[in-house]
């Protein structure tokens, strides 16, 4: 039995050992060299393997810039050239126009303190009387609301108080509130039209007498575009001087928009032209063309203004044509305005320095004596102080609250 049992122990062992070095054999590959004692830089870089870290660890120790050296174009007699400097401008991202007017409308506070709180004053008087009621028709006409609208205002206001009976503070609010805006109007259309369409892009055209903000209310146009999303070309239709491009150029800058412009004292018409022309090659949404306030005489303005008109509309119609007018020159804005109504059919009014005049009222009056809304109001030099006008905002900020 022992020996049984030590025969079979001896032949497991010995298939054992004869089955190792056939497996063994099949297995042995010859070991690797020792790792030198130094790196030796001729031999080839080591075949990476799998656990090897794909990337230099981020602590090994680095080359500092120092340390490296920096081809001398001289000695080596390869000029090496200096990269060109490109500055790239600072495309500004505009504010968006929702709510603006609200923001904007402490600026009004001038045109508040004359108009709204003075009407609220007065009518909250204990005896309304005919003297209370000419100051109240002052009041009105100082703000330069005109007229026939005070006369309107006045009537109305007279009717619903003899109606109230007692009135408070609040009610008397409501109501002005009410004829204010019944009397600015709600029931017009005041957006500014820029809608491309047909592969044509919106033509917009800005007139009005020097001085009164046309180049600003472009610039500041082009940033609402563009901050709506719009592609927008300028067109500096204003060559009687050579700032007068660089200002709108300077404006396009700021948003990444390309200004056509022509040689000083060039055809404005043909610059116009060209603008509309590029917008349309481009597949721009929106052209925006600024034109000269002052020439040599006013009869040589208005026939230039005409002639624009017509040459761009060669291309396409235009979609608008606004009307800037300055809000602190009051009756006198309104002479031009008839002026510029003759010889181009206004569109939109634009009133602009409505931040520095305690006579708001001239929106009233504008619209009246032309029939054509306001679209948009400036209420400061900033480049984001231009605000759709919103009838019931204006009054509200008016009036206060
Ligand atoms: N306070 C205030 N200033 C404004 C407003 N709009 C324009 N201005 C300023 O009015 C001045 C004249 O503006 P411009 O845009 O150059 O006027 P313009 O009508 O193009 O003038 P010309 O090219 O000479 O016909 C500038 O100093 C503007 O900053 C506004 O809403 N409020
Ligand atoms: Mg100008």
């Amino acid at each position: 039995m022992d020996i049984v049992i030590l025969a079979v122990i001896i032949a497991v062992v010995v298939l054992g050992a004869i089955g190792g070095l056939i497996v063994g054999s099949r297995r042995k590959k010859p070991l690797p060299p020792p790792p030198p004692a130094a790196p030796d830089i001729t031999a080839p870089p080591a075949e990476p393997h799998v656990g090897d870290e794909a990337e230099t660890p981020r602590d090994e120790p680095r080359r500092t810039i120092e340390e490296v050296d920096l081809p001398d174009g001289g000695s080596t007699g390869v000029a090496v050239e200096e990269p060109p400097v490109v500055e790239v401008p600072e495309i500004e991202i505009p504010e968006p126009t929702e709510g603006r007017l609200v923001r904007l409308r402490a600026r009004l506070s001038r045109s508040q303190n004359a108009l709204g709180k003075g009407l609220l004053t007065l009518l909250s008087r204990e005896h309304l009387d005919e003297d209370t009621w000419e100051e109240i028709e002052d009041t009105l006409l100082t703000a330069d609301v005109g007229v026939q609208p005070t006369q309107e205002l006045v009537e109305r206001l007279r009717e619903r108080v003899k109606v109230l009976g007692t009135r408070t503070p609040e009610e008397l609010r409501g109501l002005l509130r009410e004829e204010l805006v019944k009397l600015v109007g709600t029931d017009v259309d005041r957006t500014v039209k820029t809608e491309p369409e047909d592969r044509k892009p919106g033509i917009v055209m800005v007139v009005g007498v020097n001085g009164t903000g046309k180049t600003t209310t472009t610039g500041k146009l082009a940033r609402v575009l563009v901050a709506d999303g719009r592609s927008v070309v300028l067109g500096a239709a204003d060559t009687f001087r050579a700032a007068a491009a660089d200002q709108l150029q300077t404006w396009g800058e700021r948003v990444g928009a390309h200004t056509v412009r022509g040689p000083e004292g060039g055809d404005p018409a043909s610059v116009a032209f060209d603008a509309v022309k590029e917008g349309k090659e481009m597949g721009l949404d929106v052209v925006l063309i600024d034109t000269a306030g002052r020439l040599h005489t006013k009869t040589g303005l208005m026939d230039e203004l005409g002639k624009v008109k017509r040459v761009v509309e060669k291309h396409a119609p235009l979609d608008e044509v606004l009307l800037v007018l300055d809000a602190t020159t009051g009756q006198n804005g309104l002479v031009q305005a008839r002026v510029f109504a003759e010889v181009v059919d206004i569109t939109g009014i634009v009133l602009t320095k409505l931040d520095g005049t305690a006579k708001g009222g001239i929106v009233i009056a504008v619209q009246r004596e032309l029939g054509v809304p306001v679209k948009l109001i400036g209420l400061g030099e900033g480049a984001d102080d231009l605000a759709p006008f919103e009838p019931e905002a204006f009054i509200d900020a008016l009036i206060g609250d």
